[in-house]
Formats: structure tokens, sequence, C-alpha cells
């Protein structure tokens, strides 16, 4: 979805990189909802003065701009854009607040669990790689077991369709697959965590995800340029 490229700002902008697993959360969110946003294409190395003004506490991406003004964070932006567009699409979060406690648990749990232990198992950060594998194997074992009480038998952990914690723990499964290419190691394993195998490739296919879930062998060539960027940075006198 882009801008009609008229002289005003669209309503809505995405500021972030196609690779960062939190940026994809977003543009998940607002096609599921169907609301048409415009991408603003971050380098990481070389973050935009649009970036650092829209979130000076943290300079990282996402940003979501609505109107101009900033939301930061993920799992906040999810938030906001379900309350922002209640009109339209589907809604985000489950209805009964229990429901949302045990998804929001979840969502923390696996951003607590995932991203440095893949990152480890990427050479991205220095780490013992067998520790970290058997990290995220732990973590996918209880998410996997955390599918069956949400989904209760349905496509989705959000039921029939795609949900938060849909959105949150799909934003990895693209490194999932890029971890598997270089480690040669399965992460998504059928035969430890079988209903997050198939989820995941329900969730892949899905309409509000598929044009925006990166290729593995691309994001093994992104993590690989910055590697050796950040290697030949750290080198310089
Ligand atoms: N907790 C944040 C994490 C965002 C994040 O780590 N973004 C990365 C890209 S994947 C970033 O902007 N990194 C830039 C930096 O660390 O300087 C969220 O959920 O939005």
């Amino acid at each position: 979805m882009a801008s009609d490229g008229g002289a005003a700002a669209p309503a809505v902008r995405v500021v972030g990189g196609w690779a960062s697993p939190f940026v994809m959360r977003v543009c998940v969110a607002l096609r599921l909802k169907g609301v048409a946003y415009e991408f603003l294409q971050e380098q990481l190395r070389k973050k935009s003065d649009l970036l650092l003004a829209s979130n000076p506490v943290h300079r990282k991406m996402p940003v979501l701009l609505h109107g101009g003004r900033p939301v930061c964070e993920s799992l906040v932006i999810l938030h906001y854009v379900d309350e922002a567009f209640a009109f339209a699409g589907p809604p985000i979060l489950p209805a009964d607040p229990y429901d949302r406690a045990v998804h929001r648990f979840w969502a923390d749990y696996a951003d607590a669990k995932l991203p440095t232990a893949l990152r480890t198992l990427r050479g991205m950060v220095n780490g013992d790689k067998a520790e970290a594998a058997e990290q995220v194997a732990a973590a996918l074992g209880r998410l996997d077991e955390a599918f069956a009480a949400c989904s209760k038998g349905r496509r989705f952990f959000a039921g029939d369709g795609v949900g938060f914690l849909d959105i949150v723990l799909g934003s990895y499964v693209g490194w999932f697959r890029a971890a598997e290419q270089i480690t040669g190691q399965p992460v998504l394993d059928e035969a430890r965590t079988p209903r997050l195998a198939a989820w995941a490739a329900r969730f892949c296919a899905h309409e509000a995800v598929a044009d925006v879930m990166p290729d593995a062998r691309r994001l093994v060539e992104f993590g690989e340029a910055l590697r050796s960027a950040l290697e030949a940075n750290a080198s310089r006198p």
C-alpha cells in the first residue's frame, strides 16, 4: 500500500525497515484493519531525522505517524491501531479481559525470550549458540502449548482470524527461517512444536501477512551485510 503521491502527507505513515520484526507487526495490523499507509524505509546505521525526532527516547523503529503524531513501541502501536481504527477491520486484541491478559502475557514472554537468543544464533551477538538454540526451543515449546490453550482448536491464537499474539509471535517467523538457514538446524521444529509449525505456515499465507513477511534468504543476506558493516566499524582506529 503506498501513498497517493499527493502534496499532503498521508494520514498514516510507518517509519521502519523491511527486515525488522517489530516494524512488520505494525504493517500487518494496518493491513488487517484495511488502513492504507505510506512506508518510509529506514536504514539501521543511518537513521533519519524523522525517526530520531519521532522517537527521541529509544531512537528505534517502528514509529507510527498518525496525522503527524508519533506512536512508538510496536506493542503500544498494536493497541493504538486497534483503538484508533476500531471501526475498521476485525479487532486485534481479544474482547474478553482475561483473554487479553493471557495474550499479553505470552506476547511479553515471546519478546523476553526470543530476540536475544535469535541474534546469538545468527551470530549477531557473542554467546553460546547451543544454549541459545535450547532457549529458543524451550520458549517455542511453551508457546506451542499456549497455542493449544488460546486457539481452542482453531487456526490462530486469536481463533478464526489473526490477532494480537499471532502478530507478535508471527513477526519472528522470517527470522526463525533465517536462523535455520544459518545454523542448518530446525528452529520451528515440526517434531517438537507441531502446532506452531502448522500455525506459522497459515500465518505466512494470510492475506495481511504474505506481502510483508520477509524472505529468509534476504534476511540472511541482510544480517551478513549488517554484521560486516558493524565489524568494519569496530576495527576502525
Ligand atoms: N521494543 C521495541 C523494539 C524495537 C527495535 O528493537 N527496533 C530495532 C530494529 S529491529 C531498532 O530500531 N534498532 C535500532 C537501534 O537499536 O539503534 C518495539 O517493540 O518496537
